[in-house]
């Protein structure tokens, strides 16, 4: 899979140089490249923002280095990418979102900066990208760059390969729409805590059972929405 994103803080992406998601790169899993916004600008102060018409606090993204940027990524390849733009206007992301993406072949994210990006942007990306608009959730951060990381390391994990042992992507929270079951290892006694007696059986059904009954119980308890 490849992943292009645009950013005006390059550095800030330089976490994907490590662990899983650095170690898929350097298997060639996953080719992740990342774009500084400003090399798309031809004023002498690399200008990427200005003020909003209309008024109002704050400033906003210019539209041509986006499109530019996006122009240059698309001269590399030969399928319409789908473009990810991270903004707490967007959809809320969620697993099922990471499941979709990781069968695409090219992802775009365009890491948005200040009250965001001018619309027509939006408008004339849409001839090029099936475009999708993307929330962590409901709080605000500063930028984009939090919300591709992490957006790109739910994504990243799913693609085949990535994960060495993929049973573990089986059994986790949201994969099958419940919290996932408390786990334990050694010792079986720590600190005067036992770890609960039918893991120590041996009874793999019974098990199985008891796990599924742990992850009713903790989905109603923290997250009952999920129920409904
Ligand atoms: Cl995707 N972007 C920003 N700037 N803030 C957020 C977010 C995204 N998701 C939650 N808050």
């Amino acid at each position: 899979m490849r992943i292009d994103i645009i950013s005006i803080f390059p550095e800030y992406l330089s976490a994907l140089d490590i662990s899983l998601i650095g170690k898929a790169r350097t298997d060639g899993l996953l080719d992740i490249r990342v774009h500084d916004l400003r090399d798309f600008t031809f004023d002498r102060h690399r200008t990427v923002d200005d003020t909003p018409y209309g008024g109002g606090a704050g400033m906003v993204m210019k539209p041509e280095p986006w499109a530019l940027a996006i122009e240059h990524i698309l001269e590399e390849v030969d399928s319409r990418p789908r473009l990810l733009v991270p903004t707490p206007s967007g959809a809320v992301f969620s697993q099922g979102h990471a499941q979709r993406l990781s069968q695409d072949d090219h992802l775009i994210f365009a890491c948005g900066r200040y009250e965001g990006i001018d619309e027509r942007f939006f408008e004339w990306a849409t001839n090029v990208c099936d475009v999708e608009l993307v929330s962590l959730g409901d709080y605000v951060l500063n930028g984009g760059e939090v919300a591709a990381l992490a957006m790109i390391e739910a994504v990243g994990r799913l693609v085949p390969g990535v994960v060495g042992n993929p049973d573990s992507l089986v059994e986790e929270s949201h994969s099958d729409g419940l919290l996932e079951y408390p786990v334990y290892t050694k010792p079986s006694q720590w600190r005067g805590a036992q770890v609960p007696e039918i893991l120590l059986s041996g009874d793999h059904g019974k098990i199985a059972a008891w796990r599924h009954e742990q992850q009713l119980m903790r989905t109603q308890q923290r997250r009952p929405d999920l129920l409904s």
